[in-house]
């Protein structure tokens, strides 16, 4: 029997910071009702917030000089499961995994769908890769995949995102996302507009192999492992892509997927505006795609995206409007589910805070051309302590207070490592 940690055990522990937890939740209450905001509107509009875990980010990650395991990490994807459904236990805001192909070998995706069931979880967008080669790969991708020369190396490609878009039918996922480096180093290497064009035509086979209810994502990033020249490089060249291809096409954007001084909450909003906004992989940056923790090196920018996002959910012009929530992020010091707690609470910091925004005076001071006050509410908003409601909405899902405390009382990895090594 493998240790984990009960319900009693989280319970126990919510009963010893109950009473604290009231204590500041009066205080936010009286707080909201001065500002004229109804605090129960809020607590139900916040309460349903999720976001889905990479099954890469569960494991130490690796940079490019090296990969250091850490005791106790899952050795395989059912651990990983495991790991997966001990941070939904603690949070209640994680109740999907979103896998990668090959990484994630599935072998029997009857079973595992069946074993994530078990655990309260279920599959988020099923990834390809096609930017790395696997052993025993008939083509490489050395000089690219989806916008190969040659078409033997796409039809590889394609058949690979069509498998597994196979897999993830029998997981019960509903989306594919694909983000390839296909580009080049040097000037002169790559016909740009070929390579686009060998780029859609890859797409449009996969797009005609989606089943029915399927979203397909299109990622981009700015360059990586392609310096010079990335066929899908920012929001402009995905939307394109996204836009030829139909309404299932959608962009994903990758918070760390941006040239530096970007303002990501812009381009947020225009995507939205053009109905192809699919939705995000959050982590944060300090340079470049550094896959930092969510929140933690510029949580005003998360805000800002958050209230445009919100912004968009409010008004009643903007139909069918659900963009996917996804963690993207890779730990090499600290432990993944210390992690994963810590972004999923800045996440949804981020997003209360926005749920606080005083939107119809917004507006207001935006039409009369009001800089100072159109900030300060962004600002009033922002600098909240919304700690109550985030332990307040935790603790009536069944979670932890203090999920991150609890984590490291519980024992849960030195347990791991006597049963894993
Ligand atoms: C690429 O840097 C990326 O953001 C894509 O989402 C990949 O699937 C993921 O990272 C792999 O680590
Ligand atoms: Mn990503």
């Amino acid at each position: 029997m493998s240790f984990e940690i009960s319900e009693e055990l989280i319970e126990r522990h919510n009963r010893r910071l109950k009473p604290a937890l009231d204590r500041g939740w009066a205080g936010f209450e009286r707080e909201l009702k001065r500002r004229g905001t109804n605090p129960q509107r809020l607590f139900l509009a916040a309460r349903p917030f999720v976001v889905a875990v990479p099954s890469w980010g569960l494991a130490a990650g690796g940079t490019r000089f090296g990969r250091f395991p850490f005791p106790g990490e899952p050795r395989h994807l059912y651990e990983k499961l495991d790991d997966a459904a001990t941070l939904h236990r603690l949070t209640r805001q994680n109740p999907t995994v979103s896998l990668h192909i090959p990484w994630d070998q599935t072998g029997n995706p009857a079973a595992l769908r069946a074993y994530a069931r078990q655990l309260g979880l279920s599959f988020d967008a099923m990834n390809s890769n096609t930017f790395q080669d696997q052993p025993g790969q008939k083509l490489s991708y050395k000089f690219g995949s989806l916008c190969h020369t040659d078409p033997a190396v796409r039809g590889q490609a394609v058949a690979h995102n069509l498998e597994v878009i196979e897999i993830g039918k029998k997981l019960g996922s509903r989306a594919l996302s694909i983000w390839i480096g296909d580009g080049g180093n040097y000037p002169g290497q790559v016909h740009f507009r070929r390579a686009f064009d060998r780029y859609l035509e890859s797409l449009e086979q996969i797009y005609a192999g989606l089943p029915r209810g399927w979203r397909l994502y299109l990622e981009h990033k700015p360059y990586e492992p392609a310096f010079y020249f990335t066929v899908n490089a920012d929001w402009g060249a995905s939307y394109l892509a996204a836009s030829a291809l139909g309404p299932k096409a959608l962009c994903l954007v990758d918070l760390g997927h941006h040239l530096p001084g970007t303002n990501v909450e812009a381009v947020v909003a225009r995507l939205i505006r053009q109905k192809k906004l699919g939705g995000f992989h959050f982590n944060d940056a300090q340079y470049g795609d550094d896959d930092l923790s969510a929140g933690s090196i510029n949580p005003y920018r998360l805000f800002l995206v958050m209230n445009e996002l919100q912004d968009a959910a409010q008004d009643p012009a903007v139909k069918n409007f659900h963009p996917a929530f996804l963690l993207d992020q890779s730990m090499n010091l600290k432990d993944p589910i210390e992690d994963l707690i810590q972004s999923t609470e800045a996440l949804f910091r981020a997003f209360s805070k926005a749920l606080l925004v005083n939107r119809p005076a917004l507006h207001r001071c935006q039409e009369k051309n009001d800089p100072v006050m159109a900030e300060q509410i962004l600002k009033q908003a922002f600098e909240t302590d919304v700690t109550p409601l985030v332990q307040r909405v935790r603790f009536s899902n069944g979670g932890a207070i203090d999920p991150l405390a609890l984590f490291r009382q519980s024992g849960y990895r030195p347990a791991k490592i006597k049963e894993r090594g």
